[in-house]
C-alpha cells in the first residue's frame, strides 16, 4: 500500500513509515537487517511546508552580510569541486519520541507526535562550511551564520513568518558543519534538501536546513522564529534507545530471540547499553554490534521470554559524556529532548 501525501515526493509505503500531516517517521522495524546507515527510502521526513523542486543548473548558494570580507556565489558544480568529507551523522527532530510525554508520563506536548523513528544516520558528504567562510573572509567580529531554505515561507497560525531559517553561533560553524549534497552515496534526494544541505552534527535537526539558497554573516547576534519562537535554547540532542521491533511487537515463548537495536546521543559516542525485560529490577549489557562508528551504537542481546503473555523491553545507553536514560524526563513545553527510558510493549505468544 502506497499512502498520499501531498508535501513529500518520495514513495511513503506504510511498512516502511507512519505519517503524521505532511511528514514521514520511520518505523523501527523497517530498520532490521539494514546496515550501519538509515537508507534513503526509509529516512524520515520533516517539512515545514512541501518539498520544493530546485533545479541545480540554476542554483546558487549566496554568502554574504557583514561578517564577511565579501560576498560569493557558489553553484552547484563549483561546490561539487571543492575539496570534500564524507561522515557519518546521526540527524534527528528536536521533537522525536514526543509521544512518550503522552503516554508513559501524561504529560501530553502539543506538537507532532513522533514515536522514536524521526531519526536516522546517513553518510553524508559535502564540504565544510569552515571552506566556505574561509573563501569569503570571515572577518574577526563574525558572531552568527544564517542559514536560509528555499522552500516556501512558512505560516504559522495565520503569520507568514517567512522561510525556514535558523542561525548556528560562528564557533560551531567553524567546527565541524557540512554543506552536504551527497546522502549514502547518492545525490541528495529532494525531500532531503537537493541540492545542498547543511548537516550541523549533535544538534536537532532544524539547524540542518534543508533545501539552503542562503547563508548570512552577522556581527550581532541574529533571531528568528526558529531560535526563539519554536525551538528556544535547543542546541544538542540527549540521549535515546530503540528496538528494532514493531510497535507491539510479537515473539513465541520458549525461544532465544536475538533482539537488535541502535542507540545514539547528540553529546557524542554512546559507550554501553543495558536492556531489561522485568521492569527494570535487572539490566543486561547489550552486546555491540560491528566496529565501534561515529554515530549511532548498534547493538544486540538474547532474550527467551518464558511467559505467555504481555511484556515491556526497556533499553537504556550511556554516552562518552557520562549522559544516560532516566526513567522520566522533566516535563518540557514543546516535548523536546526527551531521553527517558521508553517501554517497549510485546506480547509474548505460546510457541
Ligand atoms: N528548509 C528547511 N529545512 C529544514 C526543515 C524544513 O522544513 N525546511 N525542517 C527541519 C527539521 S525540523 C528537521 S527535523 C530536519 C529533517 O530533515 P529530513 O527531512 O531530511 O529528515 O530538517 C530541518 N531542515
Ligand atoms: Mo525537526
Amino acid at each position: 500500500m502506497r499512502l498520499a501525501t501531498e508535501s513529500i515526493v518520495k514513495p511513503l509505503p506504510s511498512h516502511l513509515f507512519t505519517l503524521h500531516d505532511g511528514n514521514a517517521e520511520t518505523r523501527w522495524e523497517a530498520m532490521a537487517g539494514q546496515g550501519y546507515h538509515t537508507p534513503n527510502d526509509r529516512f524520515f521526513v520533516r517539512n515545514h511546508t512541501a518539498t520544493p523542486r530546485v533545479d541545480a543548473a540554476t542554483w546558487r548558494l549566496l554568502l554574504h552580510g557583514p561578517g564577511l570580507r565579501r560576498a560569493v556565489e557558489v553553484g552547484y558544480r563549483q561546490l561539487r569541486a571543492m575539496p570534500a568529507r564524507s561522515v557519518d551523522v546521526t540527524l534527528e527532530c528536536a521533537g522525536n519520541a514526543r509521544r512518550f510525554y503522552d503516554i508513559q508520563q501524561h504529560e501530553p506536548a502539543p506538537g507532532i507526535q513522533w514515536g522514536l523513528g524521526a531519526v536516522g544516520v546517513a553518510r553524508w558528504r559535502g564540504v565544510l562550511l569552515r571552506d566556505l567562510l574561509t573563501m569569503a573572509g570571515l572577518r574577526d567580529g563574525a558572531v552568527d551564520v544564517l542559514a536560509t531554505g528555499l522552500d516556501a515561507p512558512y505560516v504559522h497560525e495565520g503569520e507568514n513568518l517567512g522561510h525556514v531559517r535558523r542561525p548556528i553561533p560562528v564557533r560551531k560553524a567553524l567546527d565541524d558543519v557540512l554543506v552536504a549534497y551527497e546522502m549514502n552515496g547518492e545525490p541528495l534526494p529532494v525531500d532531503h534538501g537537493f541540492p545542498a544541505r547543511l548537516i550541523v552534527p549533535g544538534w536537532a535537526g532544524i539547524a540542518s536546513v534543508k533545501w539552503l539558497g542562503d547563508l548570512e554573516v552577522s556581527t550581532t547576534e541574529l533571531f528568528t522564529p526558529w531560535n526563539t519562537l519554536f525551538y528556544p535554547g535547543v542546541t544538542t540532542m540527549t540521549v535515546k534507545s530503540a528496538f528494532e521491533l514493531p510497535w507491539p511487537a510479537v515473539l513465541e515463548a520458549g525461544r532465544r530471540h536475538v533482539l537488535r537495536g541502535r542507540s545514539w546521543s547528540g553529546n557524542g559516542r554512546v559507550g554501553h547499553v543495558e536492556v531489561s525485560a522485568d521492569n527494570g529490577a535487572t539490566w543486561h549489557p547489550a552486546e555491540r554490534r560491528g566496529p565501534r562508528r561515529e554515530a549511532w551504537l548498534t547493538w544486540s542481546v538474547a532474550w527467551t521470554p518464558r511467559q505467555v503473555g504481555p511484556h515491556v523491553l526497556l533499553a537504556r545507553a550511556l554516552d562518552e559524556t557520562g549522559a544516560g536514560q532516566p526513567p522520566r524526563t522533566a516535563r518540557h513545553p514543546f516535548g523536546y529532548h526527551f531521553d527517558a527510558v521508553v517501554r517497549h510493549p510485546i506480547t509474548v505468544t505460546r510457541g
